[in-house]
């Protein structure tokens, strides 16, 4: 007698339970930088990233573990697109995760400044030139009240589109004002250059550039047009 197909259905539904009551699933974890403290001197000092990333970042994914009890390490993506039906200490902490370990991906050492030619020609198209761009996003990222994020997305519509945020909340979650795919994200929580720059979110704003790793942005906006190819 062949027991095989009896045994898939076995580990099938043994799956399907140890999913269902988060057995299998692992407590969110902080993700290591993928760059040392200070290689990102002098726009951002080491102080502030080992902060940012050890002690902010840190207390983000624990609070969150902690909030979600025996959900912990359940699928963030989808976390946040329903985060309507979670409480405020999950939708605050579910972000803070998401967003800085996004934050760290779309930066890296200052090295060549020059942009991927396709993406370069999408910015100009949507923004007149790179430097229109900055300026806007820079722009928008001052007028954020209080703390909170810029971004640049892919909307719905395909097209790139400057946003912002307030607090740890992100394009990806139901309650945002303007959804879409994040493609490059920058933290104006005063934790994010208060040592270096003080009050001057000007200042940092003028520097960040010059750490912006555009050949991430570039593979975000690939994996993101992807995706929405996919969906149609
Ligand atoms: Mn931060």
């Amino acid at each position: 007698m062949d027991l095989t197909p009896r045994f898939h259905v076995a580990v099938c539904v043994g799956l399907l339970l140890s999913s269902a009551v988060g057995a299998v699933a692992k407590p969110f974890e902080l993700p290591p930088l993928p760059y040392p403290y200070e290689a990102l001197e002098p726009a951002i000092d080491r102080a502030t990233m080992e902060i940012h990333h050890s002690k902010h970042h840190k207390a983000y994914v624990d609070n969150l573990n902690q909030a979600l009890g025996e959900r912990a390490g359940t699928n963030l993506d989808s976390l946040l697109a329903a985060i309507s039906k979670e409480s405020l200490v999950v939708r605050n902490n579910a972000g803070g995760h998401w967003n800085h370990s996004f934050f760290w991906k779309n930066l890296r050492p200052a090295r060549s400044k020059s942009l991927p030619p396709d993406l370069r020609k999408e910015i100009e198209k949507a923004f007149t030139s790179v430097e229109k761009f900055q300026e806007e996003f820079s722009l928008r990222a001052t007028k954020v009240f209080g703390s909170g994020w810029a971004w640049l997305i892919l909307n719905p519509q395909g097209e790139l589109q400057i946003t912002t945020t307030p607090n740890q909340d992100n394009p990806l979650m139901d309650v945002a004002e303007v959804k879409g795919q994040p493609l490059l994200g920058i933290d104006v929580w005063e934790h994010a250059y208060y040592l270096r720059y003080q009050s001057r979110r000007v200042d940092y704003l003028k520097e960040v550039w010059s750490v912006v790793d555009w050949d991430e942005v570039h593979r975000r906006l690939h994996a993101a047009r992807k995706a929405a190819a996919g969906k149609k």
